[in-house]
This record gives C-alpha cells, sequence and structure tokens, in this order.
C-alpha cells in the first residue's frame, strides 16, 4: 500500500505468507565478502524479505543451483523443502528478514552438504 507518505506492506500468515508464522529474525551489519546458511533445513518454510539493501540466495536442490537477488522490500523469496542455501553480496544497508514456519531448531538444521545429498536420496 503506498500513498503520498510513502509505502506499506503487511505480512499476514496464511495470505500472502503461506504458513503460519511462529519466528521472525533478521541479519543486518553484515562484513562485506561474508557468504552465510551453508545448510539445508528438514521441515522448515521460510519467507526472505531484504526489506533493505540487497544480497543474493543460493539456493541448491541437489540438481539445480540458482542465485537470487532480493533487492527490493516488495518481493519475497519462499524456501520450503530440502534446499541447500547460501547467501552472499550483503550491501552494508542490507537488513534480511526471514519469517519462519517453526521455532529455533538446531535439530531442523543439516549443515553438512553429504548428509544434505543423502537426505535428498533417502
Ligand atoms: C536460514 C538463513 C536464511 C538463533 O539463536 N535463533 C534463530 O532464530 C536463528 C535464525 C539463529 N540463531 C543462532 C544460531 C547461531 O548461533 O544465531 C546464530 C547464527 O545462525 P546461523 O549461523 O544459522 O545463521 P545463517 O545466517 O547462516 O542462517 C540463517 C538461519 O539460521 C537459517 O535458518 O535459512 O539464515
Amino acid at each position: 500500500m503506498g500513498d503520498e507518505r510513502g509505502s506499506l506492506i503487511a505480512l499476514e500468515e496464511n495470505h500472502n505468507v503461506p504458513f503460519d508464522v511462529k519466528r521472525v529474525y533478521y541479519i543486518f551489519g553484515t562484513k562485506i565478502g561474508v557468504r552465510r546458511g551453508y545448510h539445508a533445513h528438514k521441515h522448515l518454510k521460510q519467507l526472505a524479505i531484504c526489506v533493505s539493501g540487497s544480497c543474493t540466495f543460493m539456493l541448491d536442490d541437489g540438481t539445480q543451483k540458482q542465485h537470487i537477488e532480493l533487492n527490493s522490500p516488495t518481493h519475497g523469496l519462499l524456501i520450503e523443502g530440502l534446499v541447500w542455501r547460501e547467501m552472499y553480496d550483503f550491501s552494508p544497508d542490507c537488513v534480511l528478514m526471514v519469517l519462519a514456519s517453526e521455532l529455533y531448531d538446531e535439530n531442523d538444521y543439516i549443515r553438512v552438504y553429504d548428509e544434505f545429498l543423502k537426505a535428498l536420496a533417502s
């Protein structure tokens, strides 16, 4: 929504966010050249929005790698299923906000690439 004062975007669970939102976190102040992620999730669904600045996601489903630049607060990237992700090219003003379907659970992470490939095959 926008008017002469500026813009406003509302995120509503099970409406324009396709899951119940249990957690929101945001990443900012990322140093130049940093690459984050390097993991997949077993069950988590997430919607990532760069509310300021830009960054790029590399999503790997074990067959194909996609590089997706997020550079607008009006665009969200839905990440679900077994997908290896890495984030890079953070601009100094980047604020990456992520809505997640579950509370933080380290047991949901697959942080070893070979284990990710095995999970895909099983
Ligand atoms: C993802 C990408 C896009 C918490 O304590 N609670 C939280 O909700 C999160 C997300 C992280 N943490 C702790 C765990 C680590 O000690 O914060 C530290 C940094 O987390 P991590 O290294 O997993 O951050 P990224 O940027 O590599 O990955 C994050 C999310 O963890 C992950 O789910 O998909 O962003």
